[in-house]
């Protein structure tokens, strides 16, 4: 009995138990009713008291040795399967990924450079820490101007003790000036960039927001070409039914000045709230580039004419959109940016 013991022993050690399917076959060889230690123990009763005594330790310990091998492999295989079932529980609803997307007022700025691309307008660029004297001299923007108040612009400590003033640019409309300085008419370009303002935040208003100004300089360049140019642009990105309109204004660096208005978006012209009932809303500026400005960038008034505007992308993007708060685009909420 003893070999047969060790011969079950090595049996048990040696046989595969590595799925279910195998170790249920374990199962039925060693330690089912009918399986071997079973049969073993039911030898054993015929034996006697001396024989007992000799082979009972060795049958305990081959009878405890299935046993455990058997449930060590059950709880392993088991917590096997319940890892697998979570990982590809079928049941569960899918994982959204959020797919990045283009901030709006990328994509508003995109689509302004592209309509004024086709019809011939290059981009140009310009610093957003600003010398005061393109952001204002050049511009026919004396000392005394308002704008240059120190409530409105953010100037700027100078370390580098060049004699010059530094600020962040007010407008994009120092670039016209650079642009003059460094090209000879015909000129037409468009300037994309950042500005910053002192000013305290509203729903329409921000301390800093995106302008692209415009410029075009030729010989006999009217006011016409200036409002065909605009109403151009404003037809093309809103569509026919949206009207525009030049209201005087004023500007220290074009004459005439004036401010372009739109159709309210939400109303049509019949007065909402978001236009205070006027049924316009305002873009941004324009004008005939003032004589002033040529002749401080040496060009000839009587030679060259020109026309510029400043128009402001998150006003032009909350029109399209009918985004009521300006705020919202700089709060970087996904659950707003995600809807454009
Ligand atoms: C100017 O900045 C002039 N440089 C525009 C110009 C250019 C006139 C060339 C003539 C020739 P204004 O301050 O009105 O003008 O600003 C123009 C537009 O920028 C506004 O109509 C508005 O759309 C936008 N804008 C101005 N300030 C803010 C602000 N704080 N927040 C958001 N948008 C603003």
């Amino acid at each position: 009995m003893l070999t047969r013991l060790n011969e079950i022993e090595q049996e048990i050690n040696t046989f595969p138990v590595s799925d279910k399917n195998n170790l249920e076959e374990f199962r039925l060889k060693f330690i089912s009713r009918k399986g071997l230690i079973s049969q073993l123990f039911d030898e054993f009763k015929e034996l006697d008291k001396a024989q007992k005594a000799a082979f009972g330790k060795k049958l305990n310990e081959v009878k405890h040795l299935a046993e455990s091998k058997y449930e060590e492999t059950k709880t392993k295989l088991d917590e096997l399967e319940a890892q697998k079932k979570e990982d590809i529980d079928l049941t569960l609803p899918a994982r959204k990924f959020s797919v990045g997307t283009e901030h709006l007022l990328t994509k508003t700025l995109n689509d302004f450079c592209s309509i004024f691309r086709e019809i011939g307008f290059k981009i140009a660029e310009g610093p957003e820490v600003e010398d005061e004297y393109y952001n204002f001299d050049a511009l026919n923007t004396p000392d005394w101007h308002p704008s240059r108040d120190i409530q409105d612009t953010y100037y700027i400590d100078n370390k580098l003790n060049d004699g010059k003033r530094y600020l962040l640019r007010t407008h994009t409309s120092p670039i016209q000036a650079r642009t003059m300085l460094n090209e000879k008419p015909p000129i037409r370009i468009i300037a994309p960039g950042r500005a910053y303002r002192n000013e305290a935040v509203t729903v329409k208003n921000y301390f800093t927001f995106i302008q692209v100004e415009g410029l075009y300089i030729d010989k006999n360049v009217s006011m016409r070409d200036l409002k065909s140019v605009l109403n151009y642009f404003v037809k093309r990105y809103y569509g026919n039914d949206i009207v525009t309109r030049l209201r005087p204004s004023f500007f220290p660096f074009t004459e005439p000045s004036a401010e372009l208005d739109i159709t309210c978006f939400l109303c049509k012209g019949k007065g909402c709230k978001a236009c205070k009932g006027t049924g316009w809303i305002e873009l941004g500026g324009c004008g005939m580039v003032d004589p002033n400005v040529f002749r401080g960038v040496g060009y000839d008034p009587k030679e060259y004419s020109g026309y510029a505007f400043g128009l402001g992308i998150e006003r032009i993007a909350m029109m399209k959109y009918g985004i009521s708060d300006i705020r919202l685009f700089y709060q970087n909420d996904v659950r707003f940016l995600d809807q454009f």
